[in-house]
């Protein structure tokens, strides 16, 4: 699918050739700031994690800089209101519109709703599973199944003499969400091949720290014998830290602990030893999407996917890092 295709086509923005005569179907965006200007209306997904704000932080920034007029709108975690918004950017007549999917079904309508209108979309950070791909010009963001195998892969490496089975808790993300399902399925993959793995709790914790630690609490009443806890991102660790140590353990110690993201809150639980290894996810998308909204307002080509660059991080690592850390 997409994620698969999307290996051969990554960085190279280059190679754009000039096709259209007509730019935007926008019409609007041109009043003053020269033939240029471009109105982009953003529907973020929320301000639900570190991650969350830093992305934000990124797009309004980058948008500043490259002179671009931002409509910016937070859905709070809900579709529907994000259906609303993609709307009223269509009725705005804006120039391009960019969208990070709360979930990834459910968008066809709308999406056909701006193609109609000749409004150019940009997926950005997560995918809509939408089989007609000409709803949107490009999709930017990262490869989660990846992120979810790194994850798995430094598990099956930590536990490789062990014997014993090794129970694991997983803290989902957003149900439905394409980071939620793909860092599941990635991490599955990997860990699946060895029986001794069992994951015997997972649950949504809906990327947040306090549904993180509430689920936490939860898993660890229910289950004497956690040896790891993963986290689809460093928000819900943090939560569950804090539910880990209310319940006398040791995070980090008595109980391994794997997130996703690499925020600065988290990179500094995986330096002070609380986590054990971070996968990093990347929320500064920001410049690419500019460029890429830029491009697709004069009517270029740009690849059908473009892929965020990403490590990972160990406790040492972490250390290293933290004092560079931008978010
Ligand atoms: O990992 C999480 C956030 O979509 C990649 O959303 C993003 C995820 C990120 O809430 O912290």
């Amino acid at each position: 699918m997409l994620k698969r295709i999307s290996m051969l086509v990554v960085a190279g923005l280059a190679a754009a050739t000039l096709s259209a005569c007509g730019s935007s179907g926008g019409g609007s965006g041109s009043g003053g700031g020269g033939d240029d200007a471009i109105t982009m209306g953003f529907s973020q997904v929320g301000a639900e994690s570190g991650w969350r704000t830093a992305n934000t932080k990124s797009v309004q920034e980058s948008a500043k800089t490259a002179g671009i007029t931002l409509k910016f709108s937070d859905a709070q975690q809900k579709q529907e209101n994000q259906i609303k918004a993609i709307r009223s950017y269509i009725q705005q007549k804006v120039d391009v519109i960019a969208f990070s999917p709360v979930v990834e079904s459910g968008w066809d309508t709308v999406l056909k709703e701006a193609k109609n209108a000749k409004i150019p979309v940009i997926l950005t950070d997560r995918a809509v599973d939408s089989k007609d791909t000409s709803l949107y010009k490009t999709f930017l963001g990262s490869d989660f199944v990846e992120e979810g195998r790194k994850a798995g892969k430094w598990l099956v490496e930590q536990y490789k003499d062990a014997k014993d089975p090794v129970n694991i808790v997983e803290l989902q993300g957003t149900t439905g969400s394409a980071p939620a399902n793909d860092r599941k399925a990635g991490f599955q993959e990997i860990i699946g091949a060895d029986p001794k793995f069992k994951v015997i709790a997972s649950q949504t914790g809906d990327f947040t720290r306090a549904k993180g630690k509430e689920v936490m609490e939860a898993f660890l009443k229910a289950n004497p014998d956690i040896d790891v806890l993963y986290a689809h991102n460093d928000d819900m660790g943090l939560g569950a830290i804090e539910a880990i140590e209310g319940a006398g353990k040791v995070p980090g110690k008595d109980i391994k602990i794997i997130t996703v993201d690499a925020v600065h809150d988290g990179m500094q639980a995986l330096a002070d030893g609380k986590i054990n290894y971070i996968v990093e996810c990347s929320p500064l998308l920001g410049p690419q999407l500019m460029d890429l909204a830029k491009k697709v307002v004069k009517g270029e080509s740009v690849p059908p996917r473009v892929v965020t660059e990403e490590t990972t991080f160990t406790q040492e690592q972490a250390k290293t890092a933290l004092p560079d850390r931008k978010y």
